[in-house]
């Protein structure tokens, strides 16, 4: 290796531990989408051993890098074989907190699709029941699960702000939930999941997503639980765009939810609408250039948002199908789009006046920005 390009290998490696260290706001990760692999391969050990799948055939398609969007779709039934018992849905929930903590994540908000599956005894309460004692399992971080306001009596929620010093404390990681409604699902399922998500308004959950396969399913099978959701005062965010379906993204705009996914494939009306509402969109650079909702990284439509000003922060999407991570996305823009240092941690810390918690957590967070700021700035 000569000296020039020692210089830009020792500068790319000092750039991404850079990302790894700043504090993060995490608004769009799918829980079966953000696996670890080693998980997914182990669980699917386990079937193969009970000869109900054959591991090699599993593996490879795990293992495998480039995703087109009808492949990810046919994946996630793969991950729901493997991820169907109450406690691996417990032991998932459990590590994906642990690994977003571990890369510094302060505020994440995971969203999960409610599932019944009789076979197993599973309802989509029973379901949730086990992520939310998988959150509360995590021994590695504090995560604090309850909005202050509705759990006084928790002794972590009692916490006014989060300390950020990863050398000498406990990390801190505030966690919330969303409900996702599965385009596959019909209204009365739907209805059901906004119910659920009412039930469990003092467990974390604090809000809605519409997700799935977005060649799926009618906007109008949906919009009465999303109506529902919306009387009720429960935030919610539209998968948004993931596909040129003008009809929906028309309905969807005219909707106007708290915040939106991906926004890809928006004709010039729709850009200008989306910007006139300033609905915060949740971008997912790995995940819309490996999809094809974006032609490549140069090309994506962060760089028009971001330009304009537009409310935005930056998101996985599902970090184990997509391999990457959040710190990753942060470096990618900055290697793509040439952000610097102050202009990354500001991008993280206006997230915060996106998220779904309530006033207090953006107090907290604020405060741990604030903080951090003389060291990342
Ligand atoms: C649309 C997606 C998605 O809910 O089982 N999901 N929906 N677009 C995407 N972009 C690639 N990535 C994930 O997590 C997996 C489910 O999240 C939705 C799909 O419905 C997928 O089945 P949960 O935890």
């Amino acid at each position: 290796m000569d000296a020039e390009m020692g210089r830009k290998v020792a500068k790319e490696k000092e750039m991404r531990e850079w990302c790894v260290a700043l504090p993060k706001v995490e608004l769009h990760a799918h829980l079966n989408g953000s696996v670890r692999n080693s998980t997914l391969l182990e669980l699917a050990k386990q079937l193969a051993d009970k000869g109900i799948i054959v591991f090699e055939d599993v593996k490879d398609v795990i293992m495998k890098n480039g995703r087109s969007l009808p492949e990810c779709f046919k994946l996630f039934d793969l991950f729901h074989i493997l991820t169907t018992e109450h406690d691996t849905v417990t032991r998932i929930a459990k590590e994906v907190v642990e690994d977003f903590a571990a890369e510094n994540v302060v505020y994440l908000e995971i969203r999960t699709t409610p599932k019944n599956n009789e076979a197993k005894g599973m309802t989509k309460r029973s379901y949730m029941d086990a992520v939310i004692k998988g959150l509360k399992a995590v021994e590695a971080v504090d995560v604090v699960l309850f909005d202050s306001n509705s759990r006084t009596n928790d002794t972590l929620a009692c916490t006014p702000t989060i300390e950020f010093d990863g050398d000498t404390m406990k990390k801190r990681i505030y966690v919330r939930l969303l409900l996702s409604i599965d385009r596959r699902e019909t209204t009365s399922a739907a209805l059901d999941t906004v119910n659920l998500a009412l039930e469990l308004k003092d467990q974390g959950v604090i809000g809605i997503d519409l997700s799935g396969n977005p060649v799926v399913g009618e906007w109008e099978t949906y919009l009465p639980a999303l109506q529902h959701a919306k009387e009720l005062g429960i935030p919610i965010t539209i998968h948004c765009g993931e596909v040129a379906n003008r009809k929906e993204i028309q309905a969807v705009l005219d909707f106007c939810p708290q915040r939106l996914g991906h926004v890809c494939c928006l004709n010039d009306a729709e850009w200008k609408k989306l910007k006139s509402l300033m609905i915060p969109v949740e971008i997912c650079l790995t995940s819309n250039v490996m999809t094809g909702g974006a032609p490549s990284l140069e090309l994506h439509h962060f760089a028009d948002l971001y330009n304009a000003k537009h409310p935005l922060s930056l998101c996985t999407d599902d970090c184990g199908l997509f391999s990457t991570s959040l710190s990753n996305e942060y470096y990618l823009v900055a290697a793509t789009f040439g952000l610097t240092k102050p202009e990354l941690f500001h991008l993280a810390q206006e997230a915060v006046h996106f998220i779904f918690a309530d006033e207090n957590v953006k107090k907290s967070l604020k405060e741990v920005f604030k903080h951090a700021e003389k060291r990342f700035d």
